[in-house]
């Protein structure tokens, strides 16, 4: 087909959905144009293909189950969409699919204070959640660098973590129900904010981590808490990798983390450069951790941090003594994706057991040694929860096609070295376009089998994010 012969089918294929779509959705809630088609069809990846064939804008689950069932009995596939900040191309529309954007269900329908729930619908920014939290005396605690566009939605679709795991948990921990409109149209109810619920199988459970794969969460009741102390950051200069579950576990020992991440140097160079910062330190070391915990426990941090300089597993630090230095530290963690955007990173998000972590940092350290060497590599991660982020750069005079086919060759040998510490391919990000194509490194034939029996179950024709998590022609053993 001639270009122009492409194109014309394309609007043809618009009009016709603009048509299907007239008796629910005003013209207002369609977008058509080139550039919107290009920034909804995305998320925060850069490397795939953007072609959708229109974004849809919903304001109520009515609507969105009449685009469910006009894409079911029209062959339209709907690609569910938030605040596109995922680095897995989850919420990617290559293929003409329709976007359905939460952009416009983004209100707080309800609070208990009893209950300490709030019902959000899908498109609530992760935010402003937290700030509705404070403004009733609790708090949110799940959070992440893009906490100002990430949305609820697509933070349950792909189980957010973010940097306070291992106090608080993961997103799942803070769903207390949901409503999602399934691939086959049907809306259905998990759980209802019951703390306590033995009728059989947690469907929310199902639905959380699907990636838009089952259908579309719609609205969600989350879970608030009590505000946490005032907390206190203290960032360390630590020469070896091995030494980090060292340091975590004497501080561990004596007091509760609410964070414990880690850089290299390289990364905070980076951070420090595109944000014009002046370094917050002198000592220069290969590797920094940076710990947060209670101020009540400051006197028990300084001890244990005394204890590691004995050990030799820390060289230096530096300590906040107030909210502001605190951020100002965090900001040399936080401020590491975007710093390195410029670069087209190839991403790998990956984890083991805390346990394995030594072991696991030396495997990925033979590899990158061994395979990239003439490569920038830029480590960070929350490794108090055993998760490492691992950014291959691209070197400016590389083909951006060459460089990832570079990355993608080494993919099974990283994979399987995980795959031998039972460790998993994607940690948090979700597996999306960009790691589907190794899922068995982390999940048996049996299980890919029983997933694709659920995904049948509840998506029968298959329009729900079509291509995610699954490769389409079933064979996930590239
Ligand atoms: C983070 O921890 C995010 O900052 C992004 O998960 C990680 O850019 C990355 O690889
Ligand atoms: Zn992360």
């Amino acid at each position: 087909m001639t270009l122009s012969g492409k194109v014309s089918k394309t609007k043809r294929d618009q009009d016709q959905f603009v048509r299907h779509t007239e008796t629910f959705l005003s013209q207002e809630q369609i977008k058509l144009a080139r550039d919107d088609l290009d920034y909804w069809g995305r998320d925060w990846t850069r490397s795939f293909e953007v072609a959708p064939l229109a974004i849809a804008f919903p304001t109520s689950t009515e609507q969105v189950v009449e685009l469910v069932q006009l894409a079911n009995a029209e062959g339209y596939r709907l690609v569910p969409s938030g605040g596109r900040t995922g680095l897995s191309g989850g919420c990617v529309a290559s293929n003409h699919e329709v976007v359905v954007s939460f952009d416009r269900m983004n209100r707080i329908l309800g609070f208990n204070s009893v209950d300490r729930l709030v019902l959000c619908q899908a498109g609530v920014v992760t935010a402003q959640l937290q700030q509705f939290a404070v403004e009733q005396g609790l708090f949110y605690p799940v959070d992440f660098a893009s906490s100002g566009s990430s949305q609820i939605g697509g933070n349950i679709a792909t189980n957010a973590g973010g940097i306070r795991v291992i106090r608080y948990g993961l997103t799942r921990d803070w769903v207390a129900g949901l409503k999602v409109v399934t691939g086959n149209g049907d809306v259905v109810v998990a759980n209802q904010g019951l703390i306590k619920n033995a009728t059989g199988y947690d469907l929310r459970h199902l639905f959380i981590g699907s990636e838009g794969t089952l259908g579309l969460i719609v609205e969600a009741e989350m879970q608030l808490r009590a505000p946490p102390e005032p907390h206190r950051v203290m960032v360390v200069c630590v020469t070896s990798l091995n030494d980090l579950l060292s340091i975590l576990q004497c501080f561990q020992h004596s007091l509760q983390l609410s964070a414990f991440e880690f850089f290299s140097d390289f990364a905070m160079s980076k951070v420090l450069n595109h944000r014009g910062l002046d370094r917050p330190f002198s000592t220069v070391t290969k590797y920094y951790a940076l710990l947060e915990y209670d101020e009540s426990d400051a006197d028990v941090a300084t001890q244990a941090f005394s204890e590691c300089v004995k050990n030799g597993w820390i060289v230096d630090g530096v300590l906040s003594h107030s909210t502001l230095q605190s951020e100002r530290l965090w900001e040399l963690r936080d401020g590491i994706t975007e710093s390195i955007a410029a670069d087209s990173p190839y991403k790998n998000d990956i984890s083991v057991r805390i346990s394995e972590v030594p072991g696991f940092l030396d495997d990925v350290g033979s590899v990158v040694e061994k395979h990239y060497p003439d490569l920038e590599v830029c480590w960070f991660g929350h490794i108090g929860d055993g998760n490492l982020h691992l950014n291959i750069l691209k070197p400016p005079d590389l083909e951006i096609s060459e460089f990832q086919d570079r990355c993608r060759a080494i993919n099974p040998l990283l994979f399987e070295l995980i795959q031998k510490r039972g460790g998993s391919i994607s940690a948090e990000h979700g597996v999306g376009l960009l790691k589907r194509d190794y899922l068995r490194f982390s999940r048996s034939k049996g299980e890919i089998e029983r997933m694709k029996a659920i995904k049948d179950a509840f998506d029968p024709n298959g329009i729900m994010n079509p291509g995610k998590i699954f490769a389409p022609n079933g064979d996930e053993s590239a």
